[in-house]
């Protein structure tokens, strides 16, 4: 996906990102995971996150590793600039049966901090 942010402001600024209520579910089992028993949504731990900030790449790991206490610092982000910057959700191949039907729900917060000397 494509994610359009702006300073709007008069302040350059360096933007971070989070996530936050991440909730998976594992709805139903329609054929047999290897851990079925514990089946308690396992999309999370499957997906894959890849964030790439002006062509930079700021995270690369499982959807899970993004928690509210996980910034990712994207970058700058100058007064009045608009950029647009990518996150691609992917899940390998080699994923079996224990996501089939799973879904997980989550928040992206996004805050962007006064420049600091020393960030930019
Ligand atoms: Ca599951």
């Amino acid at each position: 996906m494509t994610i359009h942010v702006q300073n709007a402001g008069t302040i350059n600024g360096v933007l971070n990102l989070s996530a936050a209520n991440m909730v998976g579910a594992p709805n139903t089992t329609p054929e047999p995971e290897g851990l079925a028993a514990n089946d308690h949504g396992e999309l999370e731990e499957n997906m894959d996150v890849l964030i790439t900030y002006r062509g930079n790449t700021v995270y690369n790991g499982k959807l899970s590793g993004l928690t509210p206490t996980t910034t990712v610092p994207l970058g700058a982000l100058y007064h009045g600039e608009s950029i647009d910057f990518t996150i691609v959700f992917s899940v390998a191949g080699t994923v079996g049966n224990e996501i089939q039907d799973d879904s997980v729900t989550f928040d992206l917060n996004f805050v962007l901090d006064q420049y600091q000397t020393h960030e930019i």
